[in-house]
């Protein structure tokens, strides 16, 4: 089955969804290693809880970002992983780190991408009148939360929702498209074509999978 390595900075609550995928005996990928860059992250326990390896690497041991992502390479490759699945990480990764793992790098991002790169998202479709909000899986490229889109799913905006309501909605479907795209990647249905993310030869996003 397909290794993936799995980067955190946080609770790990689509660790935790990836986890409980591959559970199942008909998964075709195992998480090999988590990796995160903050030695508090809760999401290290739930590796350790199932006897996964977990990795404490912190930026701040590190003098440059450059350095860090170099350290960062060399432990992932340890792992051999055939995939790498960002899961509230929340470091830029540098181009050298990116271009080592070129196509085989996911994360998932808590908007509708194109619409709001970047941070407090939820909070920024509630400032906008947003009534549809949502999250996107894609694949990882230079450009932060700019590489191509391969599956979202909508939530909607409801009246006096708060942040924090918002987030929860998106989590639940966070914790269901993460897991059926990391599926598509180790079943090699999966993977990027110059600028475009392919499913079964088709160029995505395609609505109507989640
Ligand atoms: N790196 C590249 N391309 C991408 N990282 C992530 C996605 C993605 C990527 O598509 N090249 C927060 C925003 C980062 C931030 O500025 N972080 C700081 C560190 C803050 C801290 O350590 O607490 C930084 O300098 O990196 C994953 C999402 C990254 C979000």
């Amino acid at each position: 089955s397909s290794k993936i390595v799995v980067l955190i900075s946080g609770g790990g609550t689509n660790l935790q969804a990836i986890i409980d995928a591959c559970t199942d005996s008909n998964y075709p990928a195992e998480i090999v290693g988590v990796i995160s860059n903050k030695a508090d992250a809760y999401g290290l326990t739930r590796a350790k809880n199932s006897d996964i390896t977990a990795v404490a690497l912190s930026h701040k041991d590190f003098a440059s970002r450059e350095d860090y992502d170099q350290a960062l390479i060399k432990e992932i490759d340890c792992f051999d992983a055939d995939l790498i699945v960002l899961a509230g990480f929340m470091r830029i990764l540098t181009p050298s780190f990116v271009q080592h793992f070129q196509g085989k790098l996911l994360n998932i991002h808590p908007s509708l991408l194109p619409k709001y790169q970047g941070l407090n998202t939820h909070q920024r479709a509630i400032d906008a009148g947003d009534d549809v909000h949502g999250v996107s899986v894609h694949f990882v490229t230079e450009e932060l939360d700019g590489g191509p889109v391969i599956l979202q799913a909508k939530v909607p905006v409801f009246e006096g929702d708060t942040s924090d309501d918002l987030a929860a909605r998106v989590h639940e479907q966070e914790h269901r498209i993460y897991p059926l795209v990391v599926k598509w990647f180790a079943e090699k249905r999966l993977n990027m074509q110059d600028e475009h993310a392919v499913l079964d030869g088709n160029i995505l996003p395609i609505s109507g999978y989640a």
